[in-house]
This record gives C-alpha cells, structure tokens and sequence, in this order.
C-alpha cells in the first residue's frame, strides 16, 4: 500500500488520516468513485479538527461523516489500523492486480485484463503478453519506479534538465513541483514546470521538444520516453532520467507552462491531489473554475456540464487565487490532506 510520506505530524488525527488515506487509494485505483468521495470528504473534515477525533459520535457531529465511516474511524482509532484494509487484497487474484497497477500506464483496466488473461506474474508478462513499448518499461523499471526518490536526488535531476534549458534560452525557468515543492523528504516522481516570462505555450515546447529533450537523451540524462499528454495540447511529457554514473531509473514529469498561466499551473502541479480538488470544489460552489490554466468566473451550468469556459480572473498569481476564493494563502508544505 502506497503511504504519504509527507502528511503532517503535528495533527492530532494524522493516524487515522493515513489510514483512510490508504483506503482511499485503494478504491482510487478500483476506480469506486463513490467511496473515494466519501473518504476524501473525511480525511478533509478530520484534517482541520483541532483535537482528536475517537469516537464514533464525535465522528458523525462533523460535516460529511456518515455512520460507516464515523465506525471505521473509531476502529482506527481503537485497533490502530482498519480490518478492511487487510482484506481488501487478500485473494490472489486482487494481490496479482494490485501489482499489475504498478506497472507505468496501466490502470484498473489493463491490470485487470491482464489477469484475466492469465498472466501469472511481471516475469510472465515480460515473457508472455503483448506489450506495448511503454508497457515494457513498466515492467522492467518496475522496482526502480517503485522505489522513492532522495530529495537531493530530485534536486539533481531538476538542475540538470535546469542546465540543459537555460543553455537554450537564459530566460527558461525550471520549477520543480509536486511532493519536492509541499517539502517531502522523498518523492515518487520528479514533477518540473517549465516556464519563461512572456513566453506562449507553443515557444516553450517547441524549445522543449524540439532542442532540450533530444539533448538531455543525447547526453544520456533521460533514457525512455513514456507520454506526451494529448489532453491540454500536450503541454505534460513523462519519461525516465537517470543520474550519470548511476543505475536507477526514475521517473520525470515536464510540465510546459505559458507565462500567463503559472499562478494556476504551480498550485495545480503542487497538489497535493487532494488539496486540488476541494480547491476546486471550492471554486465550483462559488460559481468559478479552477483548472490548471487558471480561475474563471461567470462559469454557467446545468446538471454539472459547462456550457461556457468563463471569464479569467486570475491565472499568473497563485497567491491571488487563493485570495479570489477567500482562503487564507497556504505555503506548499501545508498543501496535503
Ligand atoms: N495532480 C492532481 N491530480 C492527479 C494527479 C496529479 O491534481 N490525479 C497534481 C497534484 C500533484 C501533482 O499533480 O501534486 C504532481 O503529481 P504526482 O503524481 O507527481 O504527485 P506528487 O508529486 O504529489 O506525489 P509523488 O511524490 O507521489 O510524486
Ligand atoms: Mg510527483
Ligand atoms: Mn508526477
């Protein structure tokens, strides 16, 4: 099971939170929307309580809590741990699907056609099943990608994909985002926007693709490339990189950012994935829009479905946005649930 490294300490209920945590990964990755919604609900109701919530009737008094969740928190509470969640990959057949999920790019669907077809192990699939490129390299970078990556070691990767940048254009900027900006002491991936002032999303990854990441190949830096999102005019490139001199491949997310979207791109890139989504949950009861390209008002809607993109309010300061929706301005450490 995955756990977060980076949950705050100093939360009285931070026990109980990464255990719902857990839990919510877990229907995450069986894709049970519903129950995720209803732990993702808890674990934002527990981390804003001041002091220790133990029972079950303290459990239900709070927004969003309903009776089976305020039990299974009084059992964390009392037990340490949730019966569920040792049971929820018990058979061998969830154990098989749970590491197939591992494999980069393969989601409920895959892992678990790839158990119904028979496929017995990694060892099997590499063997056996047609792969894709980039499946492969799931599968053979399986326990390097599994691995958590130093801080410094993201540091390293982050400055030389920051050399090899600036060595194109000066004004280039790399940020790296994600679990290293909220300040985790390890990473799962290493997440770098790539931005330039005045700069249009097309002049960043023309440069990008064009200029730096033949070069950060050639150099023998990035070793496989893994996707190029086709959703937001392919504006994310995923891949692999290692330090030279080193075996390890790890896991490296550009993000192409125009000048004018930054403010929503690093909260977006930031995450974590839950604080992103009760922002945006935020936004939407006040009638806005937070997405990655910014936050839009006068957004209009019938039955959830957006007839209209809205009107930009803010999309370059990430302190103002947290400003239009009325919250307090969070520092990046304090961004997780
Ligand atoms: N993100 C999101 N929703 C998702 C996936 C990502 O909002 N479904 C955002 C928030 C994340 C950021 O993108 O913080 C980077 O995604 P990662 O998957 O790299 O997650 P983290 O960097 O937060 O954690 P890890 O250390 O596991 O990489
Ligand atoms: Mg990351
Ligand atoms: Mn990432």
């Amino acid at each position: 099971q995955k756990y977060n490294p980076d949950e705050k300490l100093d939360n009285p209920n931070s026990r109980t939170i990464e255990v719902l945590r857990q839990m919510l990964d877990y229907y995450t990755q069986t894709a049970d929307h519903w129950r995720s919604l209803g732990y993702r609900k808890a674990i934002i109701a527990l981390r804003t309580q001041p002091t220790k919530i133990s029972t079950r009737a303290q459990a239900r008094a709070l927004p969003g809590i309903g009776e089976r969740l305020a039990d299974k928190i009084e059992e964390i509470v009392l037990t340490n741990r949730l019966r569920r969640l040792e049971n929820t990959n018990d058979t061998p057949e969830d154990r098989l699907i749970q590491e197939f999920l591992g494999v980069y790019g393969a989601g409920l669907t895959q892992a678990s056609k790839w158990v119904a077809q028979g496929y017995k192990s990694l060892y099997d699939l590499l063997e056996r099943a047609p792969l894709s490129k980039q499946q492969r390299i799931g599968v053979e970078r399986y326990s390097d990608f599994a691995q958590r990556i130093p801080r410094k070691e993201v540091e390293a990767h982050g400055a030389i994909v920051r050399k090899a940048v600036q060595i194109e254009d000066r004004d280039m900027r790399v940020i790296i985002s994600g679990s290293y900006r909220r300040g985790a002491t390890t990473c799962g991936d290493i997440d770098c926007l790539i931005t330039k002032p005045g700069a249009t999303l097309d002049q960043i990854r023309t440069t990008m693709l064009g200029l730096v990441v033949p070069k950060l190949f050639r150099c023998g830096f990035l070793q496989a490339s893994l996707a190029l999102s086709s959703h937001q005019d392919g504006s994310k490139w995923h891949g692999a990189s290692t330090i030279p001199g080193t075996n390890l491949w790890r896991r490296i997310d550009l993000l192409f950012v125009p000048d004018a979207e930054i403010g929503a791109a690093l909260l977006y890139f930031t995450g974590n994935d839950i604080f992103n989504r009760s922002m945006r949950l935020l936004a939407r009861k006040k009638g806005m829009c937070l997405n990655q390209k910014g936050l839009f008002a006068n957004v209009l809607r019938t039955q959830q479905v957006k007839l209209n993109a809205g009107r930009l309010v803010e999309g370059r300061n990430e302190r103002r946005i947290f400003a239009v929706l009325g919250v307090p301005w969070r520092p990046p450490e304090h961004r997780i649930c």
